[in-house]
């Protein structure tokens, strides 16, 4: 690592220029990082704000955290892992997953850890990125984002919260030191990531208060440790895991009919989940309070077969009326109840419509993407580049996100179109591309036609994935092998190419 140290602290020391500027080092920033080699683009340098490879597996370290998309689909590609220990992995193997493959690759001297991008500006005349870091400047010619669509908290806006005097945290910024066991928690949130926490809390709480504001749907959970002879097999016969993969990836690409234009089709993972219901609760009054009353798929379909058992545990109560406000020590609803507590989770999800890296990047004309994207909502071509930022190359842009299957398929169908551009602006000297306006907005236009009849917009519910207009701009409404095919190749013809001065 390029390390100095200066005045007994170290800095972190950037070259002047680089050819590309990786940003963030999770799964797209790390598998950016990887195919950048292999097509010999080695100028390059991936800066990450955390001190590890991980990106959001990095973040999320909360009790309970796992994947809901089975380990062998989880994963890169390139890099199988015979080592996952359960069918659905654990947050701390993924991420020493991700570092693993980081190692092997031999590319972590080019990341630069707890270094934050903090601008950059798109110079017209010299044709180049202008970029401001926590440690310094550089300029580079192209950029790759992979700042994560899931990684600002989004805090809940709620009276006299910043005047709770016990201990409150963001479910993504897990309080490793604070002290639970035997506590009276609550936690705000009944989305992914509060239904993990929740059976996890309830085992060491005192007592614990889960406040819903919309009931999540949540099918049961087979998750179960692979044997030894799995992972032998694993290991010795790699074509084994990859026919788990296929079958998953397959079983999962099922659902997205039922998602786009055939709702009904949902019915089965609807009975599925009333059937969870059943299961893990037998008072009707909690059952009642748990049923959601929109489409299943219209937000995330969650999986646990441990989250209502433990909302019917004896220390837990599912609060349902209104959160009014937060006291010193402890939370009132509508109904002018106080229940006083020593810790609260907020685990009410991230800003998702409005990319945080939006407010950093300013392209032609001097304008942000944040100002772009307020008026307009977030919108680019095939999700990765956009119209007045040139060369400016978004891993799990606009419209990529799913809601059925793994993002680590996307990113790697996004790094193929990237590489693929890569090697063609290589070939004339690396002039600034951009999309056409025209293309980028018929883009967009189908992408919204396509969304007017999906179960996301038209479940009945509000959701993350819906921005202040209504508009889905977070989720691909079609099948994700469509989306490896629409972005197997670099078509130039969709651009506009500027010669470098
Ligand atoms: O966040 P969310 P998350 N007062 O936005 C509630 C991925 N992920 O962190 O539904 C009271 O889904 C909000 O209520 P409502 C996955 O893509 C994956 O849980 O808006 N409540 C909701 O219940 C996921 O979708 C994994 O009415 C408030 C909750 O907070 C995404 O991350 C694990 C509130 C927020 O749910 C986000 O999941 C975890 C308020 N003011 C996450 N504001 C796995 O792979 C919000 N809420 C397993």
């Amino acid at each position: 690592m390029s390390l100095d140290t200066l005045d007994g602290r170290e800095a972190t020391v950037l070259p002047t220029h680089v050819t590309h500027l990786v940003v963030g080092a999770g799964f797209a920033g790390v598998g950016a990082a990887i195919k950048l080699d292999e097509i010999g683009e080695r100028d390059y340098l991936v800066l990450e704000r955390s001190q590890d490879v991980g990106g959001t597996w990095l973040d999320n370290s909360y009790p309970g955290a796992a994947c809901d998309v089975p380990s062998p689909l989880y994963s890169y590609s390139f890099a199988p892992n015979p080592e996952w220990s359960m069918s659905f992995s654990p947050q701390p193997e993924i991420q020493a997953y991700l570092r693993k493959v980081a190692e092997r690759a031999g590319i972590l001297d080019r990341f630069r850890f707890g270094t934050t991008l903090e601008e950059a500006r798109w110079d017209e005349d010299a044709q180049l990125w202008r970029i401001l870091t926590s440690a310094g400047e550089l300029t580079a010619t192209t950029i790759m984002s992979g700042s994560g669509g899931l990684s600002a908290p989004k805090l809940p806006d709620i009276e006299g919260i910043e005047g709770f005097e016990g201990e409150l945290f963001h479910s993504s910024r897990w309080d490793h030191s604070a002290e639970l066991a035997g506590k009276r928690i609550a936690v705000i949130g009944t989305g992914a990531s509060a239904i993990q926490i929740v059976p996890e809390l309830q085992q060491i709480a005192g007592r614990l208060d889960v406040y819903q504001r919309t009931a999540p749907w949540v099918i049961p959970r087979h998750d179960r440790a692979y044997t030894g002879l799995e992972k032998f097999l694993f290991k010795r016969v790699p074509a084994i895991q990859r026919v788990y993969r296929t079958a998953i990836y397959w079983g999962r690409e099922l659902y997205v009919p039922a998602f786009t234009w055939q709702p009904r089709l949902a019915a089965p993972a609807r009975k599925m989940a009333l059937a969870n219901i059943d299961k893990g609760i037998s008072d009707p009054e909690l059952r009642a309070k748990v049923t959601p009353d929109y489409q299943i798929g219209c937000k995330r379909i969650l999986i646990s077969s441990t989250y209502y058992p433990a909302l019917e545990a004896d220390n837990t109560e599912l609060v349902t009326d209104r959160i009014a406000r937060v006291t010193p020590t402890g939370i009132v609803t509508a109904d002018d109840t106080e229940r006083e507590v020593d810790v609260i989770v907020v685990a009410t999800g991230f800003h998702t419509t409005e990319q945080p890296i939006a407010e950093h990047i300013f392209g032609r004309g001097g304008r942000s993407l944040a100002t772009v994207w307020g008026e307009a909502g977030m919108a680019s071509y095939k999700g990765t580049t956009t119209r007045g930022f040139p060369n400016f190359f978004q891993i799990v842009g606009a419209n990529t996100g799913l809601g059925h299957s793994s993002m680590v398929f996307i990113i790697e169908s996004q790094l193929a179109y990237v590489t693929s551009a890569l090697r063609r602006l290589r070939a004339e000297g690396f002039p600034a591309v951009e999309p056409r306006r025209q293309v980028q907005d018929e883009w967009n236009a189908d992408i919204q036609r396509r969304m007017k009849r999906t179960v996301w917009s038209a479940g009945g519910c509000a959701s993350w994935y819906l921005d202040a207009h209504g508009r889905n701009t977070t989720l691909w409404p079609r099948t994700t092998f469509t989306f490896r095919r629409l972005l197997s190749d670099f078509d130039a013809d969709a651009y506009e190419v500027e010669a470098r001065t």
